[in-house]
Parts: C-alpha cells; sequence; structure tokens
C-alpha cells in the first residue's frame, strides 16, 4: 500500500469538518481541526524519536487522548499496539515484549501502571506528546502495510498478534460508513473497549471516517449509557451490554424509564456484535426503540462479513447477507459450498481481511485457503443469503461478553498452580454473558482447599484479565475421557450444567 487511506481522509475531515466536534469525553470537547493539530504534534513527535516503522503500544485512558495517541501513532507510520488496563502486570509485559514494542504511550493516569509493566522500555506521555513544541509534522505521507497489532485468543495457548493495515480499517469504515448510513450529523454513542475491533474499528473508526461526532465513555456504564443517548443517533454493543442496559431498565423507577425509553425510541440505529444476539434482548430493544436492532458478524481478522440491513429485513438470529464490498461463503467439509440449510464453515475475502497473525507464518497459512481467511464459525445460509451462526468449531473457543476467551490458554495458566494436578475449562451458556468459562479441577492429594472455593480464581486473577477468570471452579476426581484419556468437553460441560 503506498498512501495513507485512513490518516488520508482523517487530514481531508480536519481541513472540510474543522468545526465539527469529532470526540467528546467527560472532560473536553474536541473539534476535528484541534484532534488534527493534536495528531500532528504526537506523530512530529514520535518520528523525532525514531520510532517510524516501530511498534508502540499504549495504554491511555479511553477518550480524546486515546483517540489522540493512536492516529498520532498511525501517522507516524509507527504500528499501534493498544493494550487495555484490564490485564494484569504479568499479562501486559508479555503483550509489550511480544509485540517488540520500542515505546509505551500511556496518559497521566495510567503512566505509575505503565511504569511497571513496560520492562525499561521509555514510557511517554500523551498529554506532552500533544503539546510538543517541535511543531506539527505533515501526516500524509506513505503507510507502512501494518497500522495496528490487535491480540486475538485462538485455539493454541497464548493469543496471536492479528496485524491489520490502514487500508484494512479504512476499508471497514468506508464499507460500514455505506451500509448504515453514516453520516456527518450522526453521534456515536461509544462504550466499547478499544483493544477490540469492535470498539476501535466497527465504531470508532467508522464513526470518525464519516465526519461524525463520537460521545465517548471511559466504560461501559448502564445508567449513564441511557441518559446520554438523549444526545446520540447511534449505539453499538456487544449482546452482553445489551442485556445489561435493559436490567438497568429494569432496576429504574418509572419516572426514569419514561426518560430512558424516550432516549432509546430517538435513536436512528442499534447495533449487536461479537456474539449471538439473544432473541429475548433483540425483541425488547424493538419495544424500546422501535426497530430490532441491527445484528452483524465479524472478527478481528476480517472486519465485518456480514450484516443485517439498515433499511429491509433484519432476521432475529441472523447476522444478514455478506457485506457489500466483503465475500462470504459457507464451505462444507468437504470443501464445496454449502446450499441453503447445510451447514458449513465461514469462509471470508475482501479489503478488510489482515494480513497475517504476527511472527506466524504457520498460523497464517492454516488460517487460509486459496485466498479465504477460514473463520472457524459454524453457521448455514438461510433463505435470501441471510447467514445464522450455529456456534464455533472448536470446542476451545469460547465468546463471553464479546471477549473470545481460549480454553487453552486459561488452562496453561491454571496449570502452574502448584495444588492442581489437571485442569479443563469448558464454556456454559449464560443469559448475561452468553457463555461463562467453568474450570473443573482435579487438586492434588490434601490439598483442594487451596483451589476450591474463590481460592484458584482470585490467584488466577493476577496473572489472567479478570474476564478470562473461570467465574466457577469444580473439583472433580476425574473428567470423562475416551478411551486414549483425552478429556471429552462435550461430556464435561454436562456434568457441570448439571452440577450448576
Ligand atoms: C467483565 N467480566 C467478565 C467480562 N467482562 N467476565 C466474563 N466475560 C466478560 N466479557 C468480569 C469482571 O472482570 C468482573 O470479574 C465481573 O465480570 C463483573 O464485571 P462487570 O463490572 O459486571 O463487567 P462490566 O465492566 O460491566 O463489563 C461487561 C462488558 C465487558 C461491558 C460487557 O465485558 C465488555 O466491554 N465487553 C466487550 C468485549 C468486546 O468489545 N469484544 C469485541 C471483540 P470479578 O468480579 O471476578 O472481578 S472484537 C469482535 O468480536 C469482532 C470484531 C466483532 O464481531 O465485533
Ligand atoms: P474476535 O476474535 O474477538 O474478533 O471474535 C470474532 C468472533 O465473534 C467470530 O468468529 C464469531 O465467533 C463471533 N461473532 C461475531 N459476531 C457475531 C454474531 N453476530 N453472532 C455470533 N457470533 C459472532
Amino acid at each position: 500500500m503506498s498512501s495513507s487511506p485512513l490518516i488520508g481522509r482523517f487530514e481531508w475531515l480536519t481541513r472540510e469538518r474543522a468545526e465539527h466536534l469529532a470526540i467528546v469525553d467527560d472532560r473536553e470537547s474536541v473539534s476535528f481541526e484541534l484532534l488534527g493539530q493534536r495528531v500532528r504534534r504526537v506523530a512530529a513527535e514520535l518520528r523525532a524519536r525514531g520510532l517510524s516503522g516501530r511498534r508502540v503500544a499504549l495504554l491511555v485512558t479511553q477518550g480524546s487522548r486515546w483517540v489522540e495517541a493512536f492516529l498520532g501513532i498511525i501517522a507516524a507510520d509507527a504500528i499501534a499496539v493498544p493494550l487495555s488496563h484490564l490485564h494484569p502486570e504479568a499479562e501486559q509485559a508479555w503483550f509489550v515484549q511480544t509485540s517488540r514494542a520500542a515505546t509505551v504511550v500511556a496518559s497521566a493516569e495510567t503512566r505509575e501502571r505503565v511504569a511497571g509493566f513496560a520492562g525499561g522500555l521509555p514510557v511517554v506521555l500523551v498529554e506532552a506528546l500533544r503539546e510538543s513544541s517541535i511543531g506539527p509534522a505533515d501526516i500524509d505521507t506513505g503507510a507502512r502495510d501494518v497500522a495496528v497489532i490487535l491480540y486475538t485468543s485462538g485455539t493454541t495457548g497464548k493469543p496471536k498478534g492479528a496485524l491489520i493495515s490502514q487500508g484494512n480499517l479504512e476499508a471497514t469504515a468506508r464499507l460500514l460508513g455505506r451500509a448504515w448510513q453514516w453520516s456527518a450529523d450522526d453521534v456515536l454513542l461509544h462504550c466499547l473497549p478499544l483493544h477490540h475491533l469492535h470498539g476501535l474499528g466497527i465504531a470508532l473508526l467508522t464513526a470518525l471516517y464519516a465526519g461524525s461526532t463520537t460521545r465517548m465513555l471511559e466504560k461501559f456504564d448502564g445508567p449513564r449509557m441511557w441518559e446520554e443517548m438523549a444526545r446520540a443517533t447511534v449505539v453499538m454493543g456487544v449482546p452482553t451490554m445489551h442485556k445489561k442496559l435493559l436490567d438497568a431498565f429494569d432496576a429504574a423507577g418509572p419516572e426514569t424509564q419514561g426518560r430512558w425509553a424516550a432516549h432509546a425510541a430517538r435513536l436512528r440505529l442499534v447495533t449487536s456484535g461479537s456474539a449471538a444476539l439473544p432473541t429475548t434482548v433483540g425483541e425488547r430493544l424493538r419495544a424500546l426503540t422501535g426497530r430490532y436492532p441491527l445484528e452483524r458478524f465479524g472478527m478481528t481478522e476480517i472486519g465485518v462479513g456480514a450484516t443485517n440491513p439498515l433499511d429491509g429485513d433484519r432476521v432475529p438470529g441472523s447476522c444478514g447477507p455478506s457485506l457489500a464490498g466483503m465475500q462470504l461463503r459457507i464451505v462444507k467439509e468437504d470443501g464445496t459450498d454449502a446450499a441453503p440449510g447445510e451447514s458449513g464453515e465461514i469462509w471470508i475475502r475482501g479489503p478488510s481481511v489482515f494480513l497475517g497473525y504476527d511472527e506466524n507464518p504457520a498460523a497464517t497459512r492454516e488460517a487460509f485457503s486459496e485466498g479465504w481467511f477460514k473463520s472457524g464459525d459454524t453457521a448455514v445460509f438461510l433463505e435470501g443469503d441471510y447467514v445464522k451462526i450455529m456456534g464455533r468449531t472448536s470446542v476451545d473457543i469460547l465468546k463471553s461478553g464479546g471477549y473470545k476467551l481460549s480454553a487453552l490458554e486459561i488452562e496453561e495458566v491454571l496449570r502452574e498452580h502448584e495444588a492442581v494436578a489437571d485442569v479443563a475449562v469448558v464454556g456454559l451458556p449464560d443469559e448475561t454473558w452468553g457463555e461463562v468459562a467453568v474450570a473443573a479441577v482435579i487438586a492434588r492429594p490434601g490439598r483442594r482447599s487451596e483451589v476450591e472455593g474463590e481460592a484458584l480464581r482470585e490467584w488466577a486473577k493476577a496473572r489472567i484479565a479478570s474476564y478470562k477468570v473461570p467465574k466457577r471452579v469444580v473439583v472433580l476426581d476425574d473428567f470423562p475421557r475416551n478411551p486414549v484419556g483425552k478429556v471429552v468437553k462435550p461430556e464435561l460441560a454436562k456434568v457441570l450444567s448439571q452440577g450448576a
């Protein structure tokens, strides 16, 4: 790729929509012009530090400073590695080392935490970068292929770094902008984590690309979301957020409910993705907003592959037909295309499909077949090319509250506990989270109490993000196994659900 498709568009917006608000957070409102000035300063500073072409990690409070740091990194021709405050020090250090980050960008509030895991790397504050006296850089130069690395859990122990280009991000923003008819008049209410593609590419960058305003909350908060909806036109969430929004609504008094319902009724668009939207949740949202939420299918590696239409039939339980500009097949085990009603794996091709996994050519090769990315999702075509996702092909991939969890990664960590003789993690259905991770543990003789109750969970929280920590630990004498001794996870899941 020879130009900066995303940054080029952003440059244009800083001139053409100069006065229009780009980002509004709890501290300030930032116009496209001001955002542009700050991004240029961040880029100039990073360039002056020799970081073009290098990887730059960022742990910055979500809001305007995050956006300035992120765009500044890619405008400096560096590669952004977004981190999340939800990860404990050990995991952060792993991300920083594995990504080979050369510097970490922090904000005033995250500085101390970052110092704890940066391992001697320079730590720079976005507040200082954006006030740089070097003078703004010309930000529209040739972009390197990779703009951002997002870590995604897979069927191997540790997460893999997905290499995503500016072209990939631009394609998602452009295709969604067209399909969902984004305009500068839109106001996106944003509460999604920015270290994943949903919050970053599908929500934030799509809104920015359209010249819309993004109202950013530092984190999801049900009652605040309802209040802020008064000034929004678009809300995007994972199904768990929608469920939690409805729980907050149900817990509110009649007067508050009346106000919130009026806010919801004014929204132009409510979308759901990252996991299957339960139709009970969808129908309740329909009653409040007047339309069934728009469900779509996406993935870190591919952007968005399928979407229900903005206008026209949104089919509950389906992710709609392929997104215009992307190609989607459902392929059977024998390599042929599935007829409607037949199940197979979703394969995707198109401009937002990523470049590959960082330093992992074998995993990249395995993920593709003749240019098609193999998603690992089992699905069927309903009538009219609408896609219905049936589940993951691998039993070891879970989706909990929209986060992809690897059972193997969690098992690897729990196995390090000295009282654990063996462990198997499975996903069980859950009304709020969609799926929750549950760990079955065989304790070493006489050491049961060290893993029971909250003990193993608390131990694990120092090692992995608390959203990855199994919600329940069940101590068993043995697991259901096949004749060669391998754990039969579907059987184990049955045993654990009976005990729930
Ligand atoms: C928080 N906890 C979780 C999760 N989130 N446990 C399991 N799964 C989770 N997703 C844990 C907390 O660590 C805490 O643990 C306990 O649950 C209670 O947390 P709570 O305060 O209720 O949670 P919250 O802060 O309200 O978070 C819920 C959330 C959050 C807002 C739904 O999970 C979230 O932001 N999810 C979005 C994930 C996402 O963006 N995925 C997109 C991937 P304890 O009490 O033990 O300390 S990208 C993708 O999928 C593709 C591209 C696509 O199609 O979009
Ligand atoms: P991630 O790797 O975190 O980007 O998650 C991508 C995965 O989320 C996909 O492969 C699907 O398994 C799942 N996913 C995304 N959108 C949907 C949806 N609307 N319905 C069901 N699963 C979804």
